[in-house]
């Protein structure tokens, strides 16, 4: 097979989701830096253009064998499952490929509003990502060239985070959300190195390529990451290339959950049962009545945020992985959760 190709950005973090999970997989890759010169360019002429101008957009053929542009990295990593063998990153129980659905939604999907929140609020990371963001895009361009993308590009990002639902009302919310999941991250990466035992699974990738962001680049969030869990620091920077972690092939390296899962994993997932999947479903609720605010009380507090069409559709996926599994499973999932009550939150 031909390299897969792809076009990124160093400040998305679904391109480091992706560049990582492809180097842990040993999937040999081309990745093509977005440029502001990309429609000039042959790259771009000769490509198809994305329903949607999302990062990291991918190259692939379709059953035709003709090149398409796609995004949405957990769709594409799963076809990745199915055309490249071994290094696998999603469990082979089935309760576990769910929990860890679940983990890898949150953090594309949840953790992210601390991202955007975090880039696009403070004045120093403001300044930060409006002067280094479109030189990345443009590394040769004069300070004159780049002084005006700076400020589209920086417009543009704060008027998104009505989207994202970061404002007055949810800024306690957010960080103070980010603070429990750093915490509960860092409880359990003194029991092992990944989620889901000594083997990374795609819930690391996208919980990683958010902290790409959170931990190392943005200054306000990465001063609290590197001053009181310099150990999530360490991770993010040893997960960005696995392409030397040796991998039992029979999955024996996996957790094995049939005596009940870690007290610091059963933590983690408590975020989802008590915050994610509230928000999930009150977000759903506006988008299905068609109103035009989600106004609810999260984490005991109002939360308001502009309705999302694509999370409404993250809560009907989550819960069709639900419904797939079989009842053993189901029955399993309910025992292993009993505590944090996973399974009423779902329903
Ligand atoms: N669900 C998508 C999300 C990708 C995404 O949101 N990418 C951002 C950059 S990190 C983007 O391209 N945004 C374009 C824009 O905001 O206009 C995935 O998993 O790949």
């Amino acid at each position: 097979m031909s390299d897969i190709e792809l076009m990124g950005a160093p400040g998305s973090p679904y391109t480091r989701k992706m560049l990582a999970l492809m180097r842990y997989r040993h999937i040999a890759y081309k990745v093509r830096w977005q440029t502001v010169r990309m429609d000039d360019e042959t790259f771009s002429k000769d490509r198809p253009k994305p329903k949607v101008p999302l990062l990291p957009t991918y190259y692939l053929p379709d059953e035709k064998g003709e090149i398409q542009a796609v995004t949405d990295s957990s769709p594409i990593l799963r076809r990745f499952e199915d055309e490249f063998e071994g290094r696998s990153v999603i469990p082979s129980d089935a309760v576990l490929a769910f929990l860890n659905w679940l983990m890898e939604d949150y953090g594309d999907e949840w953790l992210t509003k601390s991202m955007f929140h975090y880039r696009w609020h403070y004045e120093a990371d403001i300044k930060k990502a409006g002067s280094v963001l479109p030189r990345w895009g443009n590394l040769t361009g004069s300070d004159a060239d780049i002084e005006p993308v700076s400020k589209f590009i920086s417009e543009r990002q704060i008027s998104r985070l009505s989207y994202v639902g970061s404002n007055e009302v949810t800024k306690e919310t957010i960080e103070n959300s980010f603070m429990r999941f750093l915490t509960l991250l860092n409880a359990h990466l003194q029991t092992a190195p990944y989620l889901f035992g000594a083997r990374p699974s795609s819930a690391d990738f996208a919980i990683y390529g958010q902290l790409t962001q959170l931990a190392v680049f943005d200054p306000t969030s990465s001063a609290i990451v590197t001053a009181q869990f310099p150990r999530i620091y360490a991770w993010v920077e040893l997960m960005e290339d696995l392409s030397g972690l040796s991998v039992a092939e029979d999955g024996s390296d996996w957790l094995d959950a049939s005596a009940g899962l870690p007290d610091t994993l059963l933590g983690l997932i408590g975020e989802m049962a008590e915050l994610y999947i509230p928000y999930l479903k009150v977000n759903a609720e506006a988008v299905m009545s068609g109103a035009e605010l989600v106004d609810a009380e999260l984490d005991g507090r109002p939360y308001q945020q502009n309705p999302f069409t694509y999370q409404a559709k993250c809560l009907q996926w989550i819960g069709e992985q639900y419904t797939a599994l079989s009842d053993d499973d189901k029955t399993r999932l309910a025992e292993l959760t009993h505590d944090i009550g996973l399974v009423e939150a779902l329903s």
